[in-house]
């Protein structure tokens, strides 16, 4: 069976690729499995840019097809910040409440029409023979005033998705798995990695 790294350490992240990826015939790792990769340092200027980083170095480093997502939290009234900034919102150590909680304070006294917010993520496919593809996937809502809910990860709970009144965290995995922005860029690069491989 052929390997597939994903170029991640994020828990949630992992989980939510290893649901996408299940009907395909890949044994799947993630860094998690090589501890001798150090920390993987995000310079890009866009989540495309960082995706690709972050696929290059875990396809060199293992030999394998690497997947790599870069994803984040645009919010309109903050001028699309955090954005490729998500995951250390609240300072360098990865903490979900936190960022959620400071999201929270800078967006005090905003009406909720004004709290539009979009989930973008870049899914990067690099194969050690160079190989390089990416696709984007966007998932429109509202910041809400409270957290609420319990599945997911980073900033489901506050997130508010249209159409469906609930936050991310409110929504069963399945059905964050159909509509979320990572299923909506795996879904293409899925498309185009069978093609390939194939
Ligand atoms: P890796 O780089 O190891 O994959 P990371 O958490 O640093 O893990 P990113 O740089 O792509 O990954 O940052 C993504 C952040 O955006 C993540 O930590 C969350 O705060 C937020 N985020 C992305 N997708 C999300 C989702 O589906 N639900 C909630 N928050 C999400």
């Amino acid at each position: 069976m052929r390997k597939l790294v994903i170029a991640s350490r994020n828990k949630g992240k992992i989980s939510e690729l290893k649901e996408l990826l299940k009907e395909y015939n890949f044994e799947i790792l993630s860094l998690d499995d090589y501890p001798e990769i150090p920390e993987i340092k995000e310079t890009g200027k866009s989540f495309k840019e960082n995706a690709l980083i972050k696929a290059r170095i875990a396809a060199q480093e293992t030999g394998c097809l690497a997947l790599a997502d870069d994803s984040g939290l645009e919010v309109d009234a903050l001028g699309g910040a955090p954005g490729i900034y998500s995951s250390r919102f609240a300072g360098p150590n990865k903490d979900d409440e936190a960022n959620n909680k400071k999201l929270l304070e800078l967006l005090e006294g905003v009406p909720f029409d004004k709290r539009t917010a979009r989930f973008r993520c870049v899914v990067a496919a690099v194969d050690p023979q160079g190989i390089e593809i990416t696709t984007e996937g966007v998932c429109e809502g509202k910041i809400g005033f409270e957290p609420k809910g319990s599945f997911g990860f980073g900033y489901d709970p506050i997130f508010i998705v249209d159409g469906y009144g609930l936050t991310m965290a409110e929504l069963k995995p399945e059905i964050k798995n159909r509509i979320s922005h990572r299923a909506k860029a795996f879904k293409k690069i899925a498309a185009v990695l069978k093609g390939l491989l194939d």
